[in-house]
Parts: C-alpha cells; sequence; structure tokens
C-alpha cells in the first residue's frame, strides 16, 4: 500500500502525514492487489458494513467504529416508473449513526488520526461533516475543533457537532473561506485535517460503492448499477464511491465501473460548468447559494478527483435548482417513504433532469445516494411546507378538518 499522487503520479510512503503531493496534487491510496486477500462470496454471511470491507482499508488495527455503514438499499417502483428507468434504487446515507454518509469517511480518518496518536482534530464544515467527527473524536477521546460558515448551516448539524463536545466555531465567510483557515491551522499550528483533501476519509466513503454490489446481489439485480447520481459539493463523495467501483473491477468481482453522475446546486455548480465547457480546472464560483446549505460550496477541493471520475466514467455533470431540489425533497418522502436532506434530494432532481432530456436511458439500472438525513434541516422543511391544522380540542371540530379524507 503507498500514496500516490492523481496529477504527477509521485508515489508517497503510507508514513506521509501530508495530504497533497510536493506539487500540490491531491494524493490517493493505492493497494497492491495482488496481495489482498478478498471475496465477496466468503463473506456473504457477514451483513454489510464499513469494516466489512477492511482488507480493502488502510487501517491494520482496531479501528474506532460506531458501526457505520450498512445502509438501507431501497427499490424505488414510483420513481422508477416516472423517470422511466429499468430498475431504480436509493442508497439512505441517513441511516447511519450521525445521519450522513460522513461517517463512514470518519470512522477511517479518526482511526488514522489515532494511529498517529493525534490530540486534536479539525475540519471546515458545511454541517455534516462536523457532526461526523464529533462523535469519532468524542469515542476515541480526542478534541475535536470545527469551523463553520456563519448562518448557513442546517439546525440539526450544529446541535451534534456542540453536544458531541467540539469546539465550534462560527466563521464570518463562507465554507470555502473556512477550508483555507483550517487547512493553515492545520498545517502550521499542528492539528489533524479532517476535510476529505485527507485521502483516509476517501477509503472509508469507497465502501458505499462495495455495500450496493453486495446489496444489489442480495437483489437478484446485476452487480453493478448502469449509472451511479451523487451530490456533489467539495467533491470527495463521487470520488471515493467511483474508486470504490474501480477496485471491484480490479479484484474482478464487476465487470463494469458505472457512469458517475454529479449533480450540483446551479448556482454553486463550478463542476458542472467545467465540465460542460471540457475544462482541466474549475474556476470556483466566489459566493455560492443554495438552500441545500451541505452543498454551498463554490471551490471544491476534490474537484481534479471528482472530473476525472466523471469523465473517465463516461457519466456526466448536471445542474438542478433549489426548486427542483425541493420538489424532489416532497416526492422522495411521499412516493418513497424516504426522508432526505435537501442536499441529498438533489440526487433524484438530477435523475429526473437527465431523464426527462434522455441522457439517461430507459434500460439502464439507476443507484442514487441520499446522503443525509430529513432530520437534519428540520428549518427548510418548515419554510417550505404549510404548518399543521390547528384546531380545538373538541371531537365535532377535528373531524371536520378531517372530512374530506376517505374513510374505509
Ligand atoms: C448531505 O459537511 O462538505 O461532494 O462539510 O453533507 O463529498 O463534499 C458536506 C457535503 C452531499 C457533498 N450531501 O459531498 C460538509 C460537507 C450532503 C453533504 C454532500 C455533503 P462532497
Amino acid at each position: 500500500m503507498h500514496l500516490e499522487c492523481i496529477d504527477c503520479g509521485k508515489k508517497h510512503d503510507l508514513s506521509t502525514v501530508a495530504n497533497t503531493c510536493s506539487c500540490d496534487g491531491l494524493l490517493e491510496i493505492r493497494y497492491d492487489f495482488s496481495k489482498v486477500q478478498f471475496s465477496l462470496e466468503d463473506l456473504s454471511a457477514v451483513p454489510p458494513h464499513v469494516w466489512k470491507y477492511r482488507e480493502l482499508l488502510p487501517i491494520s488495527g482496531v479501528p474506532i467504529s460506531l458501526m457505520e455503514g450498512g445502509t438501507p438499499l431501497y427499490r424505488c417502483k414510483r420513481l422508477e416508473e416516472e423517470c422511466g428507468v429499468k430498475e431504480l434504487y436509493v442508497k439512505h446515507e441517513g441511516m447511519n449513526p450521525t445521519g450522513s454518509f460522513k461517517d463512514r469517511g470518519m470512522t477511517v480518518g479518526v482511526s488514522r488520526a489515532a494511529e498517529l496518536g493525534t490530540k486534536t482534530v479539525a475540519c471546515a464544515s458545511t454541517g455534516n461533516t462536523s457532526a461526523s467527527m464529533a462523535i469519532y473524536a468524542a469515542k476515541a477521546g480526542m478534541e475535536a475543533v470545527v469551523l463553520l460558515p456563519q448562518g448557513h448551516v442546517a439546525l440539526g448539524k450544529v446541535a451534534q457537532a456542540l453536544m458531541h463536545g467540539a469546539k465550534v466555531l462560527s466563521v464570518r465567510g463562507n465554507f470555502d473561506d473556512a477550508l483555507l483557515l483550517v487547512q493553515r491551522l492545520c498545517s502550521e499550528k499542528g492539528f489533524y485535517l479532517l476535510n476529505s483533501v485527507n485521502p483516509y476519509r476517501l477509503e472509508g466513503q469507497k465502501t458505499i460503492a462495495f455495500e450496493t454490489v453486495d446489496q444489489l446481489v442480495a437483489y437478484g439485480s446485476e452487480k453493478s448499477p448502469d449509472r451511479v447520481i451523487v451530490p456533489v459539493g467539495n467533491a470527495g463523495n463521487v470520488s471515493a464511491i467511483y474508486k470504490g467501483y474501480k477496485e471491484f473491477r480490479e479484484l474482478d468481482i464487476i465487470e463494469d465501473v458505472p457512469m458517475m453522475t454529479g449533480i450540483q446546486a446551479s448556482r454553486s455548480a463550478p463542476i458542472v460548468d467545467a465540465f460542460r465547457r471540457g475544462l482541466a480546472e474549475i474556476e470556483p464560483v466566489i459566493e455560492p447559494e443554495t438552500v441545500a446549505t451541505a452543498i454551498r460550496i463554490g471551490n471544491p477541493i476534490n474537484a481534479p478527483k471528482a472530473l476525472q471520475a466523471i469523465r473517465q466514467s463516461n457519466g456526466v455533470a448536471e445542474s438542478v435548482t433549489d426548486q427542483e431540489i425541493l420538489k424532489a425533497q416532497k416526492d422522495l418522502a411521499r412516493l418513497e417513504g424516504i426522508g432526505v436532506e435537501p442536499a441529498s434530494a438533489a440526487s433524484i432532481a438530477g435523475l429526473r433532469k437527465l431523464a426527462r432530456q434522455g441522457t439517461i436511458e430507459r434500460d439502464e439500472i439507476v443507484v442514487c445516494i441520499a446522503t443525509g438525513h430529513l432530520l437534519k434541516d428540520p428549518e427548510t422543511v418548515i419554510r417550505s411546507l404549510s404548518p399543521p391544522t390547528e384546531v380545538e380540542a373538541d371531537f365535532d371540530v377535528l373531524y371536520e378538518a378531517l372530512s374530506h379524507l376517505e374513510r374505509s
């Protein structure tokens, strides 16, 4: 196992603590698959969770774990029919310990921090990363420092970071400002950085791909979907999931890597812009905006990895409006019983748009990643839906309010 720069190809020893190469390129963990002992069949009795795949993870000792992963993969027949695809599944990452996919990356990231003897971990966050880092730091007995963009973090996420004991700083600036600050804090002052520029984080998140394959086999479907649709913010997750599928292909577990499809909010969409214009690098969005605060990011640090993932897998990047996001959130909740936060609904909104355009074809097996739970952001729900109907504590009045409903 070693670290490799995705730009210049330089190899780094695993003892390297830096997250980037001397050329500033992003690093990726590479395995020698001729030495890896891993068979999905041998593990068929083990239910999916992150550490089921530990032979393909860079931690050898006992991990700092809170039983993350093992999230449900739901077949969504009603939306499937509406969109006109062969099979549609939603992987509900909101069912992780803190209610988002970030837990998969953090169990590995904090386990690595523990191996290094780290006292204090740090991150900038639009919310979910901070909640997740806080629980694993708590479990590991480490201090946690969190930088949040003031006024733009959903309430549930702030509550989690506070409750689990992180030192929470509300930065007067956006996520991109906070990320620059925390990177400097870590490189100059010796805190351990746990944003997704840290390649150990992405190792954990790649297990989304492994689990999906595992679960599709259980459904009796194809092993690998044709397309995976992922909401994109700092662009770590789409890169990580791609890496997972690529590794399963290298191990001959699957034949094809799915088309990686990244969805951004229309006013926070530098990757979509670079994809459309065929640019090698993104042009940062200076004042990103969206109701989906989780992906309110203008300068995604993993953009080079994400563009590679999308282009090499023959996928696409597409943007959706806030209105499309909120409608998809409501429809997923009411048609399929799956409650997600706005950023997660971007994947469903993107599916609809790409299916309408004909980019997604009728014979495709599609997996949408629902990245975070509905309860993360109750305030947006309250703002977008009518409030409960208030009634007197009187039977006749109450019944009158329900008179339009069908009865058996
Ligand atoms: C629900 O918590 O960036 O493209 O600081 O919380 O890997 O960044 C959150 C990102 C999608 C985008 N959905 O993932 C943070 C943070 C939800 C998220 C994303 C996030 P990346």
